[in-house]
């Protein structure tokens, strides 16, 4: 068999033709099959003290090549003359090419509850199936992933996004409500289907106004090759700012932190209480003045164990609300061999940086003297630009670091000792990790000549200036904040000719090449009399598809000379979500090969719901035929009006 064994295949691996109604499922009969792990086509992903497998039962003629000494490769074909032109490996075109894994089908349910994860009561928690983090969402390159999710939160709606999932043909999936879907109502379920195309590391979160930022999300971990070697993988770890109150109870403080400093009623920007690793924390309730909330005993640590000598995987998620992290394990280096969903050249470093919704995959070797090592999240320090906006701006903060310890790495399962380890040296600034490191295994050489008019297409961050929308000054990047009407997302719009200009929808109508967009920090006050810069860098999220990062700098966009200085097309870094430099810009370029309507945000939660987005509408005449059907869309939008008229909402927000 070659690398598609029927035409008919072939339509399944064209773009468009990528059936998420369960056709190549039923066609292929995969998931039907017994999973055994004695075939050549079922295997651990992990080591094989996971029960987890992969398992590919349609692949005839493939044969599992994936192993601890070669994490590269993935599914090799077995028939073929020319088994490199057919193999699924770290070279593949993901965007192209992938298996045709099983269906994994999950249940989860979202509540309230109160949660102590740092010793100290969180009255308003948010959970999926009764914990912060929820369960690992875990599947295979080329699965179809179902996910049936129950809103059991009785004040709020609910949504799940998949955060950097492509969602080729399954727009409807994309889990953001006014845009995609409504929120799931009190009682109600929306079952979530689309297929892993990519694979790696991600989590799954709310889109539901705030609602992440009080706990309701998890770690999504898709198995595929990797660009280095490894013995053994950690359940990923979500990394977050974690905030004592209610996040809607602390936005009024995002408001009124938009008004002029000048103000009388300027406040700083809401800040987070401690800093969770996996769940685990610590509070220092001396600094509380309700020693009621202090649940004593209730705080600790993450805790691992390295067997010597092995080597680990080890994917981190940027979990959080508004703080950057630096993830280090004390008197260890690591490699770095990808960021976000792009698997990259692997470089070696002693900390990794991930601002809110980033994720690195690194692979840590146990070869310290045996010990009991700390793992740290230090959050960086203010960029250096000074004064109290870089104070309160920088990358984040929160009230008690607990010095960043949030972690024990221990080479004795037993030992209880506290580590009395070294810190690693690493830069500890406001940054991205550096650009010029993060090298895609599977290169893109981006077209110089854009389809879209990219003058035009110039995005500025800012707060509104003047006048307010909805009683504040809000952030904004596109004409005016972001604010959307749950019950009337945008799918159900696309018929449209005119918007309702608080959507900010940017149109793009091309079916080749690539759109450029450049976001800038600097407002310049000639074009934007009506916009306040701040200084601070914003981590900004694109949905549907990954970007390449043309240019990421720390000075403003000069619209004449950056674009041949500036840019690099060939091989750039590429991912989800980049950080914008204060005051600085970034260049980036997607293909506009999926119809769809995406939201592109800040993903500083605060910021997204002051109004720090806008939504891309792409192909807007495909949209409705290369996706799936929006049956499922409109119930949950009947649901979602009946049970709003019941018990008003009251919106404040951008709704995302
Ligand atoms: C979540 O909880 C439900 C209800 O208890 C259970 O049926 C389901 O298996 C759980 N899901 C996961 C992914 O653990
Ligand atoms: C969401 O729930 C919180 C309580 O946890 C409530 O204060 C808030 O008003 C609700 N917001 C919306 C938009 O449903
Ligand atoms: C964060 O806040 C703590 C406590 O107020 C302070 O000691 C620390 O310097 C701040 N860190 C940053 C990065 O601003
Ligand atoms: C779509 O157009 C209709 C009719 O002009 C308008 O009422 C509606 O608000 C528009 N939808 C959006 C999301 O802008
Ligand atoms: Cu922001």
């Amino acid at each position: 068999m070659g690398f598609f064994n029927t035409c008919w295949d072939l339509l399944l691996h064209l773009p468009f033709f990528t059936p998420l109604g369960g056709m190549d499922h039923a066609g292929h009969g995969a998931g039907q099959q017994p999973l055994s792990i004695h075939d050549d086509l079922t295997w651990h992903p992990h080591d094989a003290s996971n029960g987890f497998t992969c398992s590919y039962p349609s692949m005839k003629g493939f044969k599992s090549c994936n192993s601890a000494s070669d994490r590269s490769c993935w599914l090799k074909d077995t028939t073929s003359k020319q088994p490199l032109f057919s193999q699924y490996d770290i070279h593949t075109d993901y965007e192209n090419n992938w298996p045709t894994g099983v269906t994994r089908e999950y249940w989860i349910e979202v509540g309230e509850k109160n949660l102590v994860n740092d010793g100290y009561s969180k009255p308003h928690g948010k959970v999926i199936n009764g914990s912060y983090p929820g369960p690992l969402i875990e599947a295979c390159w080329g699965d179809e992933i179902v996910v049936h999710v129950k809103n059991l939160n009785p004040t709020n709606g609910s949504t799940i996004h998949w955060h950097g999932i492509r969602m080729l043909g399954s727009n409807e999936m994309d889990g953001v409500n006014g845009v995609t879907q409504c929120p799931i109502a009190y009682g109600e379920t929306f079952t979530y289907k689309f297929k892993a195309t990519q694979y790696g590391n991600s989590w799954y979160h709310s889109h539901y106004s705030l609602a992440y930022s009080d706990g309701v999300a998890g770690a999504l971990r898709i198995h595929g090759p990797d660009s280095a070697n490894w013995d053994k993988e950690w359940r990923p770890l979500i990394i977050t700012d974690w905030f004592h109150k209610s996040v809607f109870e602390l936005f009024a403080q995002e408001l009124t932190a938009g008004e002029p400093r000048t103000n009388a009623n300027f406040t700083p920007p809401p800040e987070g209480n401690s800093i969770l690793l996996d769940g685990h924390g610590h509070y220092d309730c001396k600094l509380s003045n309700d020693p009621k909330m202090c649940a004593p005993g209730w705080e600790s640590y993450y805790e691992n164990t390295f067997e010597p000598g092995k080597r680990y995987l080890i994917n981190l998620i940027n979990g959080g609300t508004g703080a950057a992290f630096i993830f280090s394990i004390d008197e260890h280096k690591m490699q770095v061999i990808a960021a976000d969903f792009v698997p990259i050249e692997p470089y070696e470093t002693n900390a990794v940086l991930l601002n809110p919704g980033q994720r690195y995959t690194v692979v840590v070797e146990a070869n310290a003297t045996p010990g009991d090592y700390w793992i740290r999240t230090d959050i960086p320090a203010p960029s250096g630009i000074g004064g109290i906006d870089d104070q309160e701006f920088g990358c984040g903060n929160v009230s008690y670091t607990h010095d960043g310890l949030t972690g024990i790495v221990r080479y004795n399962a037993r030992s209880t000792e506290t580590p009395k380890s070294t810190k690693n040296k690493f830069p500890n600034s406001c940054h991205d990790e550096p650009w010029e490191l993060l090298k895609p295994i599977y290169k893109w050489q981006v077209d110089q000549h854009p389809q879209n008019d990219v003058l035009v297409n110039t995005y500025t961050i800012g707060i509104e200036d003047g006048t307010r929308s909805h009683n504040a000054f809000r952030w904004e990047l596109a004409q005016k904040p972001l604010w959307l009407d749950f019950a009337n997302p945008t799918i159900l719009n696309v018929e449209n000719k005119t918007w309702n200009p608080e959507y900010n929808i940017i149109d793009y109508d091309f079916n080749s090449g690539f759109v450029y967009l450049i976001i800038t920090a600097d407002v310049d006050p000639l074009i934007h009399a009506d916009k306040r810069e701040v200084p601070a860098g914003h981590p900004v999220h694109l949905h549907g598809h990954d970007f390449a990062v043309l240019a990421q700098r720390n000075n403003p966009y000069n619209e004449d000379k950056d674009p041949l200085t500036r840019f690099t097309l060939s091989n750039p870094p590429r991912r989800d979500t980049v950080f914008v430099p204060s005051n600085g810009y970034v260049a980036l370029a997607f293909k506009p090969d999926n119809p769809g309507a995406w939201a592109v945000h800040c993903h500083l939660n605060f910021h997204a719901s002051s109004g720090l987005a806008m939504q891309i509408l792409e192909r807007q005449g495909e949209i409705l035929t290369t996706n799936g059907n929006l049956e499922a869309t409109y119930e949950t939008c009947a649901s979602w009006k009946k049970y709003d008229a019941a018990h008003p909402v009251h919106q404040e927000d951008s709704g995302i």
